[in-house]
């Protein structure tokens, strides 16, 4: 028999929703909490309030059943699972306020024998500090950073690793790192995840999983970083960089990735700082990477205001403001800051196109800007500018835009 009849996810956004609604289709019951009324009541009703493909009806299911409920206050559970926000500071420390609040609300129900898992993207050192603030939090029961084994909770962080667009599919595929503040905290949160993970779980330490989370983004980044460097590379030694890297890429051992914008998104342009707080003096290409990507959509700016220069009346088409391709999420998207920094500019008139959205968002609304379709765009723009390659865009003929000066951020014209 499962431990696991009752299962707590604290935080209702894009991973804890979807991890939600998962583990309910496993016929187990589950309380959401989150501090949002708007989320909460859009969920009891059956719906949603994040767009990811299938979990409307996943979430409808759920709540149908009755599996999956949402609530502003916690419940007695068998598990808590904390999916909460780990933003970073100005000072580009992380933030783990979230996490602290989300300890706060569920340390009145918690009882012995609770296993508390982390899913948020944590520093290093996260995991064990929970263990902390559950100690003073809750005198009276141990806590496993001091009594190990023998401790009343278990505490493990599990990092979230899907993909957006793909969650529910890479919720349940994805392999797993389980890292227990003692060997029966992994066991204890493995079992959990067996409920609804096809892939492996892997045991580890807390510390090491933590590591490994940032280090697949950190990986990333710096891959992305290598592309967009060589991007710049190119333009001055006058090279198509999508030629190149598609040549370059047909070595065995190459895999270079694609250049952009910039990087965008909550996680790896979010992640990599966090290796860089804990250990700054020795984390020297994964800063640099992240200041390559963090510069990129200045690089775009000023070749658009170039390319601005050529006309008496620039009209400038900014294809896409998502932070990529296929998705209506423009959470720090180099895109929309690009396109914010040319309305702010006044340099020409700017036309905005963004099949995924209906309405622009707030941080736009003040410019008096207007979605564009993209066949507006292609009549009225003399400069084109491709921010994010979605398949609208992608299915443009290189005839289409034969009279336009064309900034092909992502060589969708290769
Ligand atoms: N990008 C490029 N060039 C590329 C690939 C990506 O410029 O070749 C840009 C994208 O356009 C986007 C940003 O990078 O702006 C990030 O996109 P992404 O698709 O690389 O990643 P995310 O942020 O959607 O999701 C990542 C994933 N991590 C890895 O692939 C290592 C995902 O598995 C994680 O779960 C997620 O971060 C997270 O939540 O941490």
């Amino acid at each position: 028999m499962s431990p696991f009849s009752r299962v707590s996810v604290i935080g209702l956004g894009y991973i804890g929703l979807p991890t939600a609604a998962v583990i309910a289709s496993r016929g187990v019951e589950v309380l959401g909490v989150d501090v949002s009324e708007h989320a909460v009541n859009t969920i009891n009703q059956g719906k949603v309030h994040i767009v990811e493909p299938d979990l409307d009806m996943l979430v409808q299911a759920a709540v149908t059943t009755g599996k999956l409920k949402a609530s502003l206050s916690p419940e007695p559970a068998d598990a808590f699972m904390i999916a909460v926000p780990t933003p970073f500071k100005e000072n580009k420390s992380p933030d783990l306020s979230y996490i602290k609040a989300a300890l706060e609300t569920i340390a009145p129900v918690l009882v012995k024998g609770n296993l508390i898992v982390l899913e948020s993207t944590s520093p290093v050192g996260t995991t064990e500090q929970i263990s902390q603030w559950l100690a003073e939090l809750r005198p009276d029961l141990t806590l496993p950073h001091q009594d190990g084994e023998q401790a009343d909770l278990f505490i493990a962080h599990c990092p979230e690793r899907v993909l957006p667009g793909r969650v529910l599919q890479e919720l349940v595929s994805n392999d797993r790192i389980i890292g227990g503040i003692t060997p029966r905290c992994a066991e204890r949160a493995i079992e959990l995840y067996q409920l609804f993970v096809r892939g492996e779980c892997l045991r580890t330490t807390a510390r090491t999983a933590e590591m490994a989370k940032l280090t697949e983004n950190a990986f990333r980044d710096v891959n992305i970083a290598f592309a967009n460097e060589l991007s710049i590379i190119c333009d001055t030694l006058k090279i198509n960089v999508w030629q190149l890297i598609k040549l370059a890429n047909r070595h065995p051992r190459v895999n270079i990735l694609s250049p952009g914008p910039g990087v965008g998104g909550h996680c790896i342009a979010v992640d990599p700082w966090f290796i860089v707080d804990s250990a700054p003096e020795q984390a020297q290409i994964i800063r640099k990477a992240r200041e390559i990507n963090d510069n990129k959509p200045l690089y775009v700016i000023e070749k658009i205001r170039q390319a601005a220069d050529q006309f008496k009346k620039p009209v400038i088409a900014c294809l896409g403001l998502a932070f990529k391709a296929d998705i209506d999420d423009l959470r720090e998207s180099p895109a929309l800051n690009i396109a914010k920094q040319l309305l702010s500019e006044n340099i020409g008139k700017i036309l905005l196109v963004e099949p995924n959205i209906k309405q622009l968002p707030a941080k736009l609304a003040s410019y008096n800007a207007e979605l564009t379709t993209l066949s507006q765009a292609l009549e009225q723009a003399n400069i084109l500018v491709v921010l994010v390659d979605h398949k609208q865009f992608k299915s443009l003929q290189a005839v289409d835009v034969a009279t336009k000066v064309v900034i092909d951020t992502r060589g969708i014209f290769g």
